[in-house]
């Protein structure tokens, strides 16, 4: 068994500095009072292990933080990523399935590198990640236009960017938390040049949503779980972008053209049916964009969660 019974890791990231719009820090706590964590103790069952808090790290934060290789707000992501890996490794060494709430993208350098890390020693296996997003947030400090690093985590995960100073991704150590060929994306439709280069260079399974149009969701969820193998640790990092703006307008970077939220669910239901599922992020959920549409996404995002934890329609 990859998690024990039914015992649910919960931390709550409020977190926003790995890009410029305010209000993503926001996230959490509006899927919580939603009642996202009541529907997953009394509906599917689960043992909570939440603090209660949702994280801002406030005494974390440096005094000054300037631009470094043109990335934004460098010293907080990189210190904020480095707690929040503690925090996940902490539950998922004790064979939690991990549920992380944000924020936006960045945290993911943390929570992949915290299941990485606890699945390795526990298992002795290496994770599969499952990126939902319509980016492929795979820039380089370098190769990003923006310098938001809601953008790279991807490069600092796979070793494709490399951390320097221990405050400034130096922490993620010299081996890479993630394979190249244990990464498949679902759901992009915004994608950089430079971008494009490293996907087909290092020939990362991707589907896009020409592919989800092509093939039809059940087909891809077949082929991309086909390419992860059987019985693989699998920690799905689902961005709310890779919705459609229909179903969640409130995000720092709507794409048109993006999955319907039965897609989205379905995508969840079926990284549920594996069985290997070690751990979720939800991110990008900002409820003060879009406020009308406010509601909307924060209920798709509540619905994802389900989905992937095991809520099924019969
Ligand atoms: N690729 C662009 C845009 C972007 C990435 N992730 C989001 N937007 N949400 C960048 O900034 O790196
Ligand atoms: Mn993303
Ligand atoms: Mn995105």
């Amino acid at each position: 068994f990859l998690c024990a019974g039914n015992e649910l890791g919960v931390v709550a990231v409020g977190f926003s500095g790995g890009q410029r719009k305010p209000g993503v820090d926001a996230g959490p706590t509006a899927l919580i009072q939603a009642g996202l964590l009541t529907q997953l103790k009394e509906d599917l069952g689960y043992t909570l292990h939440h603090d209660d808090e949702v994280h801002n790290y406030s005494s974390l934060m440096p005094q000054s933080d300037p631009d470094y290789r043109n990335m934004k707000n460098p010293l907080a992501v990189s210190v904020v990523t480095q707690r929040l890996a503690t925090q996940v490794y902490d539950h998922a060494k004790h064979g939690h399935l991990v549920l992380t709430l944000g924020g936006d993208h960045s945290i993911a350098i943390g929570t992949v590198a915290g299941t990485s890390r606890a699945i390795k020693e526990r298992l002795g296996r290496e994770i599969a990640v499952i990126w939902v997003d319509a980016h492929a947030d795979i820039n380089t400090p370098e190769t990003s236009v923006s310098g938001n690093i809601h953008g790279m985590p991807i490069a600092f995960l796979t070793g494709l960017a490399k951390g320097e100073k221990e405050e400034m991704f130096g922490w993620l150590g010299v081996e890479p938390k993630l394979s190249l060929k244990k990464l498949v994306y679902i759901g992009l439709r915004d994608v950089d040049k430079c971008e494009k280069k490293v996907l087909r260079d290092h020939g990362v399974r991707a589907f896009s949503m020409h592919d989800v149009d092509k093939y039809g969701i059940a087909r891809v969820m077949e082929m991309a779980l086909g390419h992860i193998g059987t019985d693989t640790p699998i920690h799905l990092s689902f961005d709310v972008d890779a919705l459609d703006p229909q179903w969640a307008p409130s995000t720092g970077t709507p794409v048109r053209g993006g999955l319907t939220l039965r897609e989205g669910d379905y995508i969840a239901e079926c990284v549920h049916e594996t069985g290997s599922l070690v751990a979720m992020d939800l991110v990008e959920v900002n409820p003060s964009l879009e406020a009308m549409g406010a509601q909307e996404t924060i209920r798709a995002g509540c619905s994802l969660v389900r989905c992937a934890l095991g809520d099924t329609l019969l």
